[in-house]
């Protein structure tokens, strides 16, 4: 099999142009509602909080720095005010050389285009006139909600050593993914996509993204997984977008396919590091439990070669006065009582009093500390942000600047999977409690 390995050498700038000058990044932040919500409610997927001081968006924005990709234009248009308020203000000036930059494109109406953006090819096609103002040689495709640690010098010298028109990259992780929307490829055995589409919604496969036993009777191999991540040539992109399928939506349903129709070169790269797909709240929530881990299988946050880039919010250290605290990441600026912390991310500024338990959980944390505020609400009337006195916390997502009562148990204690409680400040999804973003559950309450 002839799949290109992502163990391949550095890439040689001395054969080909610097990436920084040669290519440019288009990162999806979101497009349209996800099944990600509740989390999604009041922002976009991008903007979402990891690992206690990032957001989703920042994995990508670094790896493309890392990677030496200092053009990248990002694309926004559902729920956008904190993901592009987080982009402009994080990477206004991180390291991108005097040429780099990033530039935030929110969707937009025009005179002649009157409805939103219908999908990324659409989003692509609008934005064009800007994206071609460098002359670069690819563009270098990315959603902007995955977690992995990709070298991207690798893929482009790939694609380019290849001569291939466009280079998609598929995950050789074991997804046993059943989800319909996901793409899987079929390659030659010259490495060549002969089939590209998405997972039907009525026929779930449990597949094995790069498995060599897949193997058809042609000698083709079966159900490559697609990280949807593709390079492009620039001119061929045009040409896609502009002159074959100028009513074309979107790249994974009708771009690549109508490419592959047309006799063109796709190849794939395969990438055999860790990636999760975010775009579940199971997903997204064992991302989060894989950081706490120490021997870990999933992403390196520590990696000195590879910094994960975010907004810097000069906070003070996190106070621990008596907690007991294992297997956990904490954020940033945090004031931890007496509580007893297992298995969990605990985000920035998360204040949990005395006596409280947090395990296997994600704490976003808060926006702001409320100072003499904090004071005055323990001792009266409202409950402060953070988690109340004795409360016990258990296998949930509690979204920022959420309001814990004295005694509250969030426990799923009816083990219910799935549960709108939209209402009373909550959702269940695949099990998992998720509390709403400054939802305030009263003192003594039992989820
Ligand atoms: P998806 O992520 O489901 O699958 P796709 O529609 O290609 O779907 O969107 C890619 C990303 O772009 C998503 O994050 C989406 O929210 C965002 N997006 C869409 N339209 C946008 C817009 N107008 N503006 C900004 N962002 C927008 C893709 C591939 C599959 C592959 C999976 C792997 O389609 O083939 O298997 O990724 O995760």
């Amino acid at each position: 099999m002839c799949v290109s390995s992502s163990q391949d050498s550095e890439y040689p700038t001395t054969q080909y142009p610097s990436l920084n000058q040669s290519v440019a990044a288009i990162v999806f932040g979101d497009g349209s509602e996800s099944r990600l919500y509740p989390l999604t409610k009041r922002r976009s997927k991008g903007a979402i909080p990891i690992a206690a001081n990032y957001r989703l968006i920042d994995v990508v924005m670094s790896n493309c720095i890392n990677s030496n990709i200092t053009k990248i234009y990002a694309l926004t248009q559902f729920n956008s005010t904190s993901l592009n308020s987080h982009l402009s203000r994080a990477y206004s000036g991180v390291g991108l050389g005097k040429d780099g930059f990033v530039e935030v494109i929110a969707a937009y109406q025009s005179p002649e285009e009157k409805d939103w953006f219908q999908g990324t090819a659409d989003a692509v096609r609008r934005c064009l006139w800007v994206l071609e103002e460098y002359p670069v040689d690819e563009f270098l495709i990315l959603p902007g909600h995955h977690l992995y640690n990709m070298n991207y010098q690798r893929l482009i010298k790939a694609h380019r050593s290849s001569n291939a028109d466009i280079t998609i990259a598929v995950s050789s992780t074991t997804i046993g993914n059943h989800d319909p929307g996901f793409g899987f490829l079929n390659i030659n055995s010259e490495n060549q996509v002969v089939e590209f589409k998405e997972r039907p919604e009525r026929e779930p496969v449990d597949f094995m993204a790069v498995d060599s036993s897949r193997k058809s009777e042609d000698g083709s191999t079966c159900d490559l997984g697609s990280m949807g991540i593709y390079v492009i040539k620039r001119e061929v992109m045009t040409k896609l977008l502009t002159e074959c399928f100028p009513k074309a939506n979107d790249f994974t349903t009708e771009i690549i396919p109508g490419a592959i129709s047309m006799g063109m070169k796709v190849r794939s790269y395969l990438f055999d590091g860790y990636w999760e797909d975010m775009n579940s709240i199971k997903s997204f929530y064992r991302a989060n439990m894989e950081c706490t881990k120490k021997e870990t299988s999933g992403f390196n946050f520590y990696d000195r070669d590879s910094p994960v880039y975010t907004l810097p919010r000069y906070l003070p250290p996190t106070l621990v006065t008596g907690a007991h605290i294992t297997d956990s990441i904490i954020g940033d600026g945090c004031i931890l009582n007496s509580c007893r912390i297992k298995g969990s991310v605990i985000g920035m500024r998360t204040w949990i009093g005395d006596a409280a338990v947090v395990e296997d959980s994600m704490i976003m944390g808060s926006d702001v500390y409320q100072g003499d505020r904090r004071i005055k609400e323990i001792n009266g009337m409202e409950i402060p942000i953070g988690i109340g006195k004795s409360s016990h916390i258990r296998k949930a997502i509690i979204d920022k600047n959420a309001r814990i009562g004295k005694n509250v148990k969030i426990i799923n204690k009816d083990n219910v999977q799935e549960g709108d409680r939209e209402a009373f400040g909550y959702f269940i999804s695949e099990g998992i409690v998720i509390v709403l973003r400054s939802a305030v559950i009263p003192d003594e309450s039992i989820i």
